[in-house]
């Protein structure tokens, strides 16, 4: 039970992390701190969270172009994101990623990506090479509800379910591709249901609720581990923020955000976590002041951190 609780309380501070990262981000990016582009995580981070939260160290992910959530769940320092964020030397990619580029192979971050559905290939190369080397390590791949409608996702899920490779989609449908919405581009209710047409199993939750994203992702894991193959996870949630940082919705009613602002999966976790008595008003009170003092600092070894010398700039660009 007191392993159990720990979990619980690192999985809500992971929660926090991300938000308070991202929303840091905005603020930043929006005073013209932050160069490049800068797609945000708010609104999702039960999806990272639970999901990340059946990984060990040796486990794999793939992310996508909104992969901070990602990336913290994963063990991601949120000092050296912030100065890869910020195009400095100290960064995960010496300054030269970005926000899209981001990667630590030490913890099995395989890379965010500005390509749609890309992780879908390099999830199966990753899985196919466990598979070969005889581990049980898992790969983990997350991405949209648009990069289901990418050439990639079908021969990618075809191929790792017909070579029983232990890999997990993590499909986030928060209803969204840019300005598309998913009942434009897509004429099924749930895209898990496509997991039949690869003889995979495949499951819809709801994206906002964090133990739920845990449990079913979790039984995914064991199967993949035990040797049974892929399964299909989709998360029913929402970003709160535009497709980029800077984006406007003009394509939203401001309705629908504020709906889903109330399905806050921060909040409803942290009720539910008073309620089994694993954390206390105060308890959530000093891990939000930690980790926003965590957050303060990483921006300030950002500020503070050179950029890449000019001669760097041919360096690092193959690995
Ligand atoms: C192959 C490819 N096609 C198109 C784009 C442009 N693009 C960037 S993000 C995006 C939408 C992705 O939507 P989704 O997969 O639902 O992810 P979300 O942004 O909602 O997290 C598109 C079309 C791209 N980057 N790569
Ligand atoms: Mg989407």
């Amino acid at each position: 039970m007191a392993t159990e609780k720990e979990k619980l309380i690192d999985m809500y501070r992971t929660m926090v992390r991300i938000r308070t990262f991202e929303e840091r981000v905005f603020k930043e990016f929006t005073a013209g701190n932050i160069p490049g582009f800068v797609h945000l995580y708010s609104g999702q981070e039960a999806v990272a969270t639970g999901a990340c939260a059946n990984l060990g160290p040796d486990d794999y992910i793939t992310s996508t172009h909104r992969g901070h959530g990602h990336l913290i769940a994963k063990g991601g320092k949120t000092d050296k994101m912030m100065a890869e964020l910020y195009g400095k030397k100290t960064g995960y990619n010496k300054g030269k990623g970005g926000s899209m580029h981001l990667a630590d192979p030490d913890l099995g971050i395989l890379g965010a990506n500005g390509i749609v559905a890309a992780g879908i290939p390099i999830a199966g190369g990753a899985a196919l090479s466990a598979k070969l080397r005889g581990t049980d390590q898992v790969t983990l791949c997350f991405f949209g509800d648009g990069a289901t409608n990418n050439s990639r996702f079908h021969e990618g899920v075809n191929l790792a379910a017909c070579l029983n490779l232990p890999v997990v989609y993590v499909i986030e449908n928060n209803l969204y591709a840019i300005s598309v919405r998913i009942s434009y581009a897509c004429k099924i209710a749930n895209v898990a249901d496509r997991a039949g047409a690869y003889g995979i199993p495949g499951k819809t939750v709801d994206g906002n609720d964090v133990l739920a994203v845990y449990e079913a992702v979790g039984e995914a894991v064991t199967r993949a581990r035990k040797g049974q193959g892929p399964t299909l996870v989709e998360c029913k949630t929402y970003r709160w923020r535009g497709h980029w940082a800077g984006d406007a919705q003009s394509y939203v009613g401001k309705e629908e955000i504020k709906e889903w602002m109330k399905k806050d999966p921060i909040p409803r976790f942290r009720k539910q976590l008073f309620e089994m008595r694993v954390l206390t008003e105060k308890d959530a009170a000093r891990i939000d002041q930690e980790i926003n003092e965590e957050i303060k600092k990483a921006v300030e070894f950002a500020e503070e951190s050179p950029l890449p010398d000019p001669e760097e700039v041919l360096t690092d660009v193959y690995a």
